[in-house]
């Protein structure tokens, strides 16, 4: 792959990711959500805000990005957690309105205050949060990590300063992975649910994860509609009822990103999340060019996300 697709892609990686979550936001939570008022949104004049899901991103793209170059990184050169959860909790105390979940709220008040990391994120959830929190922010681990084994690793390490159940974690492994996957393939080549999915489906061996991404494959190949995908998959907030809800919507229309977030953003519940991720694996797969410019040139956020799309490229 050249420099210039190279870039194009890490910038539709992060620009989708965005582009998702600043789109879907105003519907979270909504039923019957029609392809008019989404495409009534694409089309305004006002600056897009984004939410939680790109501010987080962003922070871990900074991470990754000062810690790019010298010498050879082990994979765990490239993430200092204890700095990292610093850091997450910063940008939460810095625009705590970004629409942060109530458990990772409570996290990140004590790890201000000083409480680690490890003890911080079990105080409201004992066993962890299998929030999608994770798995939100994780792709820009998709353009650091060398191949699939490091992506995995890599993004366990950037969920697990927040969440410790496993389901969040399977949830940020098999964001990063598709992403990782995505990147891979040329915007040309054609995208098959049953040669995507298994790399990514032995990257979360968990007898629920592995259903899901079965069922993923099969209703990709029924052309499953976003309430009848919503319906199997689920679409809330907890990591295995969007992940794979995301995978789907990009599965269903590859190669067409605008379709993708329609898809994500009609199958309602957390529907700014499941279209960041979407957004994510669509921008990744196509790259930037193809993403609904009018839309990408009111992202608030757009400055840092060319700075680190072209930086982590
Ligand atoms: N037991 C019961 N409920 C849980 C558990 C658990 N172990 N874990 C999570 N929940 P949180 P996130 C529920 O707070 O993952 C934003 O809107 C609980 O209701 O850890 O970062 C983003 O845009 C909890 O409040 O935060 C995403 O949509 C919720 O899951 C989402 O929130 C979220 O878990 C990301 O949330
Ligand atoms: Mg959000």
């Amino acid at each position: 792959m050249d420099d210039t697709s190279r870039i194009d892609k890490a910038r539709g990686l992060l620009f989708g990711l965005a582009l998702g979550d600043c789109l879907g936001a105003p519907f979270e939570g909504r039923s019957g959500v029609t392809e008019a008022d989404i495409i009534a949104m694409q089309n305004g004049t006002d600056l897009l805000r984004h939410t939680d899901d790109t501010a987080l991103a962003l922070v871990l793209a900074r991470h990754l990005s000062r810690r790019l170059g010298g010498t050879p990184r082990t994979a765990t050169g490239r993430i200092d957690a204890d700095v990292l959860a610093l850091e997450f909790a910063e940008a939460w105390r810095a625009e705590p309105w970004r629409g942060y979940g109530g458990g990772v709220t409570k996290s990140f008040e004590l790890i201000v205050a000083g409480t680690a990391w490890r003890e911080a994120i079990r105080a409201v959830f004992p066993d962890g949060s299998f929030g999608n929190g994770g798995a939100m922010r994780v792709a820009p681990i998709a353009l650091v990590g060398g191949d699939v084994r490091e992506v995995a690793e890599l993004a366990r390490r950037s969920a697990e300063v927040t969440h410790a159940h496993p389901d969040a974690l399977h949830g940020a492994v098999c964001q990063a992975v598709a992403a990782h996957l995505a990147l891979e393939l040329a915007p040309t080549e054609p995208v098959r649910a049953r040669e995507f999915v298994p790399p990514v489906r032995q990257a979360v061996p968990s007898p629920l994860w592995e259903d899901k991404l079965d069922r993923v494959v099969e209703l990709a190949e029924q052309e499953a509609d976003p309430a009848e995908a919503a319906a199997e998959l689920g679409n809330d907030v907890s990591a295995p009822a969007s992940v794979p809800l995301a995978l789907l919507a990009f599965l269903r229309h590859p190669g067409r990103p605008d379709a993708t977030l329609r898809f994500a953003i009609r199958a309602g519940g957390d529907t700014d999340t499941v279209a960041a991720m979407a957004g994510a694996l669509a921008g990744a797969h196509s790259g930037y060019t193809a993403l609904p410019s009018h839309a990408v040139s009111r992202l608030e956020a757009a400055k840092d996300l060319h700075l680190y799309a072209e930086h982590l490229a």
